[in-house]
């Protein structure tokens, strides 16, 4: 019998630039969560799942613990929150595509930088220090932290530091504080992470489920079916065209001797330039279609 016990809980953004993409990758896996985005707490309808709803520096911490079997959160707070502890009590299980950012160095335009060497002595803000410190390090630089929560990109105006490192995604909000990017210190991505306290055996059960359906949506998410015609000669040449298609079908095609329909699903994108490529081959009739779902 599924008991409260027995089902898993799950740290998401409560609300920010991850909470509905992180929503989106649950409802896509098939989970149905009830609506509404100011409760802590939503169950799945369909799964013996929970969601618990935080801010995200708190995801790290509520999965390590244990109190959250899995979380969703950049890599960025992630990386920052492993570089604080002895031990990291999470496991990174993939990478999921969508909060895409860097960590950067930045400064106003006036401010010389040939590299790293250029921070040497220098006061730099940011809201990363063990990264940041772990970037000086690697490159032999010493310099004075200043450690900020927020509006860190306001530090050289306030002449709190000469140097930020930030977050950037577009780079419009260095622009419009006269500040441009020098250097990466970090590139970042949301990724799913699991506890590394072990779950008895009902749990890890779900949890295996839970982790092939958020697969499934990973991969089809880039996915390709591709269906073409081609003649016995052109095969070859085609199927080595198809993108991360592994084992294509061929069937003969009725009423056409020496002449086959490939079908293959393509795990990388398919582009303009593969289907002229297929073309000129002497592939025809090529369709590629979408794939809704996919259990690997
Ligand atoms: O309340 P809570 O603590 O949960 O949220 P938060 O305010 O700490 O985080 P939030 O929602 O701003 O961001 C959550 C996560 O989204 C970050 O930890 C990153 O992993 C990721 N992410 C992706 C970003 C950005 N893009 C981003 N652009 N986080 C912050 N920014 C900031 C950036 O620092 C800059 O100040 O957004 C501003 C605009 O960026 P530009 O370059 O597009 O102008
Ligand atoms: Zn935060």
């Amino acid at each position: 019998m599924l008991t409260d016990r027995t089902r898993l809980h799950i740290a998401l953004q409560k609300s920010g630039r991850l909470s509905d993409a992180s929503r989106e990758l649950l409802r896509d896996a098939g989970f149905r969560i009830q609506s509404g985005k100011n409760s802590l707490t939503a169950r799945v309808e369909n799964f013996p799942a929970e969601l618990m709803f935080v801010r995200d520096d708190d995801i790290p911490t509520f999965v390590s613990d244990g109190a959250c079997e899995f979380g969703i959160v950049g890599q960025n707070v992630l990386e920052e929150f492993a570089l604080s502890q002895a031990e990291a009590g999470y496991q990174m299980l993939a990478e999921l595509g969508f909060g895409r950012c860097s960590l950067k160095i930045a400064a106003p335009e006036a401010i010389a930088y040939v590299g790293p060497q250029s921070l040497a002595g220098q006061r730099i803000a940011t809201s990363y220090p063990h990264i940041l410190r772990r970037f000086l390090m690697q490159n032999g630089v010493d310099a004075t932290l200043v450690t900020m929560n927020g509006a860190v990109e306001l530090a050289p105006r306030l002449q709190i530091a000469s140097f930020i490192c930030d977050l950037v995604s577009t780079g419009a909000t260095l622009e419009a504080n006269g500040l441009r990017p020098l250097d990466t210190v970090l590139d970042s991505q949301a990724v799913l992470i699991r506890t590394r306290r072990p779950m008895d055996k009902a749990r890890a059960n779900i949890a295996a489920g839970l982790i092939i359906r958020i697969e499934g949506v990973l991969a089809t998410k880039e996915s390709k079916y591709i269906m073409l015609n081609a003649s016995s000669e052109a095969l070859k040449r085609i199927t080595d065209l198809l993108p991360g298609a592994e084992a294509p079908t061929i069937l003969p095609l009725h009423g056409r001797p020496g002449h086959f329909a490939v079908h293959a699903v393509c795990q990388e994108s398919v582009f303009w330039e593969t289907l002229e490529k297929l073309k000129a081959a002497g592939a025809s009739a090529i369709l590629v279609v979408p794939i809704e779902k996919m259990m690997l």
